[in-house]
């Protein structure tokens, strides 16, 4: 089997050479150095594309795109925010990271509850190497341009091998999706802002805004002819739940009660997500990079199922998928993931193997040489997988780690192992085990019925926690009754 996955990889690393269409400049090691593009959504559901199931959005160009690419079914994030792009950009998990919240929730929790919350970085800090340090010090020009959410003025993208930053801040979502962004809120008049988006027109909306950036940055890219590195980390569509009035009218129009998605303002926010990505890919093909640039579009949570603070509808369903953001159930963590990769996925394929954010690294940078030591990498590279869809990764599970509360959980830990899936509940201890080939929506608990498979793989996953030093939430001895 491996000999043949060898084979198959060879292949395929010779077709790149030799086909005539993939173009692209030469690495200092003598391979192609392909640009690379990754859209980040952010709060984008499991179910929410048309490609994976959304029944009121339209979303032609990102199925379009999967069509044309590698599908994952059963690719995974962190529960929030922050923690998930400190795993995108280093290949660590962030367990291992010390952020395992957004970073505002880092700085106090929930006082009144059973358990203190575990200790959380605010910041990224400045020692840890991410993706765009490897690929900005091989010569490739980076941009972040949307949510960074990595820490403060201290911790910017400029910090971490961005040579354009664009938006990016501490916060986590924008006071507005128009323009000018920010607002008036908790801490005074600047709150929420987002810097680079200064002059701009009253009805200018965010995605728009960013997407105009994006190709903006390419352009500059392609006529440097300098290999680039985009990281579109748009805001939606995370709360506040807000578009352009014709295309919320539009989604209303088509709203029915059989529809497993109900509200129309967030399918006109996805609808905006969606062109955004067909203009990326339209200016790809413009300036004839589109053989030469890989695109990973992904998000970075489960999607929100709570009301957004003006909506009487819940933002979002996960379904057939339990729970939504922050929670360790499927809804929460398991995440749309496609990989266009020329030459190397193959159209309208489709992998079910369970990959997670931290993968993205390990394959992006695989073919760019590393001056630095890597610390220990919980990433792998997902090449194999994506030359072919049937192959399996040499990896015996996944990890999850959410010491802190949110609407949807209580602190949690959780284990995949194949099919099979463990969570543990710190307050009392409590395990819960599924099938989850069998169960995907996670509503039948099998850890009484198979109390050996759910003692392994307890034991399998606080050895873990070992393992990364993951911090752990203590009982609250100020708790009121
Ligand atoms: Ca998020």
């Amino acid at each position: 089997m491996r000999s043949l996955l060898l084979l198959s990889t060879l292949f395929c690393l010779l077709l790149q050479t030799c086909c005539p269409v993939a173009i692209h400049a030469q690495s200092a090691a003598g391979g192609p150095r392909w640009n690379i593009v990754v859209v980040l959504a952010d709060d984008l559901g499991w179910s929410d594309l048309g490609c994976y199931g959304g029944d009121l959005v339209e979303t032609p160009h990102l199925d379009g795109l999967a069509a044309a690419s590698m599908k994952f079914t059963s690719a995974y994030a962190m529960p929030v925010c922050s923690p998930s792009r400190a795993a995108l950009l280093t290949g660590r998990h962030a367990a291992r990271l010390g952020m395992t919240i957004w970073s505002e929730g880092s700085l106090g929790g929930p006082q009144n509850r059973k358990l203190l919350q575990g200790a959380s970085r605010h910041d990224l800090p400045h020692s840890e190497i991410t993706l765009a340090e490897i690929l900005q010090s091989n010569g490739y020009l980076t941009a972040m341009i949307g949510k960074w959410h990595l820490g403060d003025a201290d911790h910017y993208p400029q910090t971490q091998g961005f040579d354009i930053s664009i938006g990016g801040t501490h916060w986590g979502a924008p006071f507005s999706f128009f323009w000018p962004y920010r607002g008036a809120g908790r801490f005074g008049p600047e709150f929420r802002y987002l810097p680079g988006l200064d002059y701009g027109q009253p009805g200018e909306y965010l995605t728009d805004r960013l997407t105009g950036e994006a190709l903006q940055f390419i352009d500059r890219a392609a006529d440097a002819r300098q290999p680039f590195f985009l990281y579109l980390s748009h805001h939606a569509p995370h709360t506040p739940i807000q578009a352009p009035e014709q295309d919320v009218r539009r989604f209303a129009e088509r709203l029915t009660p059989q529809l497993h998605h109900q509200n129309p303002t967030y399918a006109a926010m996805i609808y905006r997500l969606d062109l955004s990505v067909g203009q990326v890919l339209a200016k790809l093909r413009e300036r004839q990079l589109d053989s030469s640039t890989i695109v990973v579009f992904v998000s970075d949570n489960g999607g929100f199922i709570g009301k957004d603070k003006n909506g009487t509808t819940p933002v979002t369903s996960n379904a057939p998928l339990r729970s939504g953001k922050g929670s360790l159930y499927e809804g929460g963590i398991r995440v749309p993931l496609i990989v266009h990769w020329p030459g190397r996925t193959q159209p309208g394929s489709s992998s079910d193997e369970p990959v997670i954010l931290m993968d993205l690294f390990q394959t992006l940078r695989a073919h760019v040489p590393v001056q630095e030591e890597l610390p220990v990498i919980d990433g792998i590279d997902l090449a194999p997988v994506l030359i072919n869809p049937a192959a399996e990764l040499d990896r015996r599970a996944l990890h999850f780690h959410y010491p802190h509360y949110y609407p949807t959980t209580t602190p949690v830990g959780a284990i995949r192992a194949g099919d099979w899936k463990l969570l543990e509940y710190f307050e009392d201890e409590s395990l819960e085990l599924y099938n989850l080939a069998e169960d995907p929506g996670e509503s039948t608990n099998l850890a009484e019925e198979q109390p050996q498979r759910a003692a392994a793989m307890l034991n399998e996953l606080r050895s873990w926690r070992e393992r990364t030093n993951a911090s752990m939430p203590t009982p609250n001895p100020n708790r009121l009754q």
